[in-house]
């Protein structure tokens, strides 16, 4: 595919990789660190970090889009996909949601028909290396399809809903469905 028709519209390709977030970098406090999974599921689960890094993983090269604009193409993560999670929790029939938790409040918000898809990925490494701290580390997520407003830096936990609860940015005007092709920027 040429370049071009890889570019959602109204995007363009930065050189570098930028690193937005709203906030600071937190740090890593691997004792403190615990990632849960929460809500309507058969089992929830509290996972060390050593215990979410020997979940079964693979790498995934995808695009990442963000709404202000820019595009990279072919990042490749490594990570534990979502579905794998929910294979291991057993979300129960009434979930159709996940809100996604990250440090310092953040949060996104997904349905699980999108949430499920092969490419969405939990991170924490990116280009053959560990995450780094300002992309991420210990773990995100990734969500290509999405707006990258979706694929939370730092993520802590999540939670199984019947119903949608907006995340961050989507409380604040930005698109809930955020999809890329069809620039859904703003709600
Ligand atoms: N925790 C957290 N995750 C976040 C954000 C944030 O503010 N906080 N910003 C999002 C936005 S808008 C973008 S574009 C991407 C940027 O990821 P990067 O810094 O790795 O390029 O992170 C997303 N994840
Ligand atoms: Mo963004």
């Amino acid at each position: 595919m040429s370049k071009k028709y890889r570019l959602p519209p109204g995007q363009r390709l930065a050189e570098d990789f930028p690193v937005l977030q709203y906030g600071g970098i937190p740090e890593f406090n691997e004792k403190q660190w615990i990632f849960a999974i929460t809500g309507l599921v058969t089992k929830p689960l509290r996972l060390t970090y050593k215990e979410f890094l020997s979940l079964p993983s693979m790498e995934l090269t995808t695009d990442f889009h963000c709404v202000t604009g820019w595009s990279k193409f072919d990042l490749r993560w490594k990570g534990v996909l979502f579905k794998t999670i929910a294979a291991i929790t057993k979300p129960s029939e009434e979930a159709s949601f996940a809100e996604i938790m990250a440090e310092q409040g953040y949060t996104t918000n997904l349905p699980l028909s999108v949430a499920m898809d092969d490419d969405v990925i939990f991170a924490f490494g990116l280009g053959g290396k560990p995450l780094t701290l300002e992309h991420g580390f210990p773990l995100r997520l990734v969500v290509p399809k999405r707006y990258a407003y979706k694929s939370a830096k730092w993520v802590r936990g999540l939670e199984f809903l019947k119903k949608d609860r907006l995340g961050f940015w989507e409380r604040r005007g930005y698109s809930n469905s955020a999809d890329p092709w069809r620039e859904e920027r703003f709600s």
